[in-house]
């Protein structure tokens, strides 16, 4: 079922989102709304606060070469946990709580993510490029931060 996200300037999108302690039917059945809300409102990437739930769990769908998602490759991260960044990398980041607004925005290019799935399990994964830009997006929602906090100021003189 397709949730409503919550849009900027609603203040929930500052909430610092909590640890998931429970892996049970409630959750996953959380989870798959994400998803619809997600596919539905044509992201890549949502954090649980933007369909109003301050908990630390994020999905992502990256699409493949021809621009196709596929849930195969979905991510379903939970409690997530970054390390080993490395390098700088630079993106025109959009979201859905901020529609139609695009900016590059630097992230680290590479990074190391620890993080439980649906049923608690413990994973990591490496990550570079897209996938890492997109990480830390959704994890900076988690914390109550969005792209545009990050938005450089532009030179004197300019
Ligand atoms: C975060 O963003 C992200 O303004 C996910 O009208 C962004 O899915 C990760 C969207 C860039 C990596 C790189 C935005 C859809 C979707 C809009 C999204 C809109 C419709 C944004
Ligand atoms: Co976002």
């Amino acid at each position: 079922m397709k949730l409503p996200v919550v849009v900027y300037p609603d203040k929930r999108l500052k909430l610092i989102s909590k640890p998931i302690e429970n892996f049970n039917t409630d959750l996953h059945t959380f989870l798959d709304d994400m998803y619809d809300t997600m596919i539905e409102s044509n992201g890549i990437g949502l954090a649980a606060i933007q369909v109003a739930k301050a908990q630390r769990i994020l999905l992502l769908c990256m699409p493949d070469e021809d621009g196709e998602q596929s849930k195969d490759v979905l991510l379903e991260i939970i409690n997530p946990k970054v390390s080993n960044e490395e390098g700088t990398i630079v993106y025109q980041e959009g979201c859905l709580s901020v529609p139609s607004f695009y900016e590059d925005i630097e992230r680290y290019e590479k990074l190391t993510l620890d993080y439980q799935d649906r049923h608690g399990k413990a994973l990591r994964l490496e990550a570079e490029g897209l996938l890492s830009v997109a990480i830390q997006h959704e994890i900076d929602h988690l914390d109550g931060k969005l792209f545009i906090e990050r938005l450089p100021y532009g030179r004197l003189n300019d």
